[in-house]
């Protein structure tokens, strides 16, 4: 008898539990047992009907993705759920939380289905670059027609339970939060009428109907722009449409031979290691699961501009009451206007309603006094990077937060140990540095300083989680993991431009790579003065930093899309860069001022300058211990800078590149270029010559 799968009768119902937690995902063992169930419901001749039902917080959530990449073991998915399809007693799936992937396919293969008011259903494959494979491209259609096979095929949400029935997706859908009496009332009724096996594959009316549609062709117009870069969505609409172009069988083997293309696509190496490292980075090293966390009831902002607004809403968005503070109370006014443009925004998108907006910006209270900081759990500063203005802030924070309450910057560079100084409780002070948009970029890059005390470091990744952000912990350094790395792309990118690429060039370059935007036009949404500012301040403070063509651009007042000109041009209310012939102009003026002779340089120089400039910096980060892992910053990357998840994120993309051919062109790229960042990180040498990789560490 299988431990995850048991059969009981109760009545004339036959009922197969799955009870393999955390999801009730189809391993092997739950797929043998489901079969060895499904016999001994066919062997009991007082069971008139089946039912299948999961212990634990959900129906099943697919198939198992830790075995991915290993060899397939029998019986295999599509088999088991042929074999429950094909039963001659009625089977019926009840179902709650959620049904996902290969877990809705077998509640496609069952004869019913019903669901919990508060279940959903999605086939999420397309997120893991693959596309059903266990018959939900040839069955949902049967039962949803194209459209909403394609969107949700395509697009990988999950559909409501309300939503599923109205889409014939599911036959009932019950209040309540006791799936297995609601499943054995529905067998029971299916018995007591005398309702018949019915079979998904037999069902075509819906794929006749819809033969020869143009709507494929329709889906992968529309796919070029949303997927761009993308394998396995152009898949899914190929095996959707063979659901209305063959019979079911052949249908099905077309099914399979797209499955596999995906699953050998590097793409669903990639993602399937960004979804399980989005799990692990909220598991940190050296920090007990256990560790207590402190309350977050309430909050303070210092700072009414873009970052202190959308920080403010994600605390909102949750229901957590936060103080906004500010200096002058017309900034108070314009940030707390923004704030609700923003929400109006959404609500005309339907996304939340009018009195949800209303109730958020009840949420947020404006405030020009410190003395509102008094009785707040935690306290988040977002005012422009300045350490004395930050540091006289903590100072005053120290004097007037509670003990206990945690001081948090929202500092994208600085170090948060100076910052602590400024009190004497630095174990209470932590960076929590957010992304532009805040209330959008879903990565929170936490900053431990060197006295952070653990239940502070528990308590912001909770946060994190809470705010429905993904937290990662990372040690103190200049720009932290993220913008140090950043910093290093941005300089040989520039350098590039320098010795005769264009600005565009690089750009097409880390765009063809998967990037939503190239370093210049980043450098455009950010701010031309926002680095130009930085490089101003570490030349004050005595560091030599080159002079740049970025400088140019700031003195001319080319701050980029806030002054409708930056490396590109910007029409009125188009974020769309344009190229502009001044700026080669002056970037042509600045090389002869430099005495520099400009040369041909070609794609794969400058990927190799701009991503392993960037691999090598992630390893000297790794060696420092600012980040555990190279998952952390992997997740860095791919939430907060638009690396592409497919890729799996920089260090997993190392790998697959080949450590040993990244450590020699670094070498290379160091004898000939030279320079620190181009100095090969230990760990980087040790991992080339031992022939291993960032995910071996
Ligand atoms: N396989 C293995 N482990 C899984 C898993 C799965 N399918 N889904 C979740 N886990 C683990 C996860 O790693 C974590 O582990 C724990 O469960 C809780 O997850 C043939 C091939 C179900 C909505 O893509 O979307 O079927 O970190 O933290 O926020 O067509 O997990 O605790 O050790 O995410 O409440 C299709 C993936 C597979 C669904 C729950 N299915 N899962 O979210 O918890 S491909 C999916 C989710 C497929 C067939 C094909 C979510 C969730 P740990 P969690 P959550």
């Amino acid at each position: 008898m299988s431990e995850v799968v048991t059969y009981q009768r109760e009545g004339a119902v036959g009922v197969i539990t799955v009870n393999y937690p955390p999801v009730n995902a189809l391993g092997h063992a739950v797929r043998s047992g489901l079969l060895a169930a499904l016999e001994q419901g066919q062997q009991d001749a007082e069971a008139k009907a089946l039912l299948l039902v999961c212990e634990g917080r959900t129906f099943i959530a697919g198939a198992d993705i830790r075995e991915f990449g290993k060899p397939m073991q029998e019986p295999g998915l599509p088999s088991v759920v042929e074999t429950f399809e094909s039963s001659d007693k009625p089977i019926i799936a009840a179902i709650h939380g959620t049904a996902l992937g290969g877990g809705l396919e077998m509640a496609l293969g069952c004869h019913y289905r019903v669901a919990l008011d508060s279940a959903k259903v999605g086939l999420p494959e397309v997120k893991l670059g693959l596309l059903p494979g266990a018959g939900g491209t040839q069955r949902l259609p049967r039962l949803a027609g194209a459209q909403v096979s394609l969107d949700m095929i395509t697009t990988g949400n999950f559909a409501s339970a309300a939503e599923a029935l109205q889409n014939g997706i599911v036959d009932a859908v019950e209040s309540g939060s006791d799936v297995k009496a609601v499943g054995l009332a529905f067998a029971q009724k299916v018995i007591d009428e005398g309702k018949p096996v019915r079979r998904v594959r037999d069902l075509n009316d819906k794929v006749e109907a819809e033969k020869g549609s143009d709507i494929f062709d329709q889906y992968r117009a529309g796919l070029q722009k949303k997927a761009r870069g993308l394998f396995s969505p152009f898949k899914c609409v190929d095996a959707v449409e063979a659901a209305f172009q063959l019979p079911f069988a052949d249908g099905m083997k077309r099914e399979r031979e797209l499955f596999m293309e995906c699953m050998e696509s590097p793409q669903r190496a990639g993602l399937v290691h960004a979804f399980f490292a989005e799990r692990e980075v909220s598991k940190v090293p050296g920090l007990a699961k256990d560790t207590p966390v402190r309350d977050v009831n309430s909050v303070g902002i210092i700072g009414a501009g873009t970052m202190g607004g959308g920080i403010a809403m994600n605390f909102a968005n949750v229901g957590i009451p936060v103080r906004l503070l500010e200096v002058k109370q017309e900034a108070l006014d314009k940030g707390l206007a923004i704030i609700r443009r923003n929400y109006e925004n959404t609500a005309r998108k339907g996304r939340i309603t009018q009195a949800q907006v209303e109730e958020r910006m009840a949420l947020i209270q404006p405030t020009l006094s410190y003395d509102d900081f008094a009785d707040v759990d935690l306290v988040i500063e977002a005012v422009f990077e300045n350490m004395g203005v930050k540091k006289d802030i903590f100072g005053t924070l120290d004097k007037v937060c509670k003990p206990g309450a945690i001081l948090a910057s929202n500092t994208s560079t600085l170090d948060i140990d100076e910052i602590a100084s400024a009190t004497s409780r630095p174990q209470d002070v932590v960076g929590m540095h957010f992304f532009s948009p805040a209330n959008v970029m879903k990565l929170l890059e936490n900053v431990c300083g060197s006295q952070t005390a653990d239940d502070v470091k528990a308590t912001v990744m909770a946060v994190a989680k809470r705010i429905k952000k993904v937290g990662v912990l990372v040690g103190n350094c200049y720009g932290f993991v993220g913008n140090r790395m950043l910093h290093q792309r941005g300089a040989e990118a520039t350098k590039l431009v320098n010795e005769g690429a264009s600005p565009q060039q690089v750009d097409k370059v880390l765009t063809d790579l998967g990037f939503p935007m190239g370093q210049f036009a980043m450098s455009d949404l950010a701010g031309i003065d926002v680095g130009y500012r930085i490089r101003e301040e570490r030349r004050k403070a005595g560091e030599d930093v080159p002079a740049s063509w970025m400088d140019k651009l700031a003195e001319e007042g080319r701050l980029g899309q806030k002054t409708q000109a930056g490396v590109y041009l910007y029409e009125e209310g188009s974020r769309k860069p344009v190229v502009d012939p001044k700026v080669d102009a002056l970037i042509a003026e600045f090389r002869k001022e430099q005495g520099i002779e400009p040369r041909e340089i070609g794609d794969q120089e400058i990927l190799e300058r701009c991503m392993y400039v960037m691999i090598n910096e992630g390893a000297k980060i790794l060696e420092e211990g600012i980040a555990a892992r190279a998952l952390d910053v992997d997740i860095v990357w791919i939430y907060g800078y638009g690396f592409p998840a497919y890729r799996g994120g920089p260090m997993f993309w190392a790998d697959q590149v080949g450590v040993k051919e990244i450590y020699d062109t670094v070498k290379r790229f160091h004898d000939t270029l030279g320079g620190d960042q181009w100095k090969p990180a230990a760990l980087l040498e040790r991992l080339a010559s031992e022939g291993k990789t960032f995910g071996s560490l």
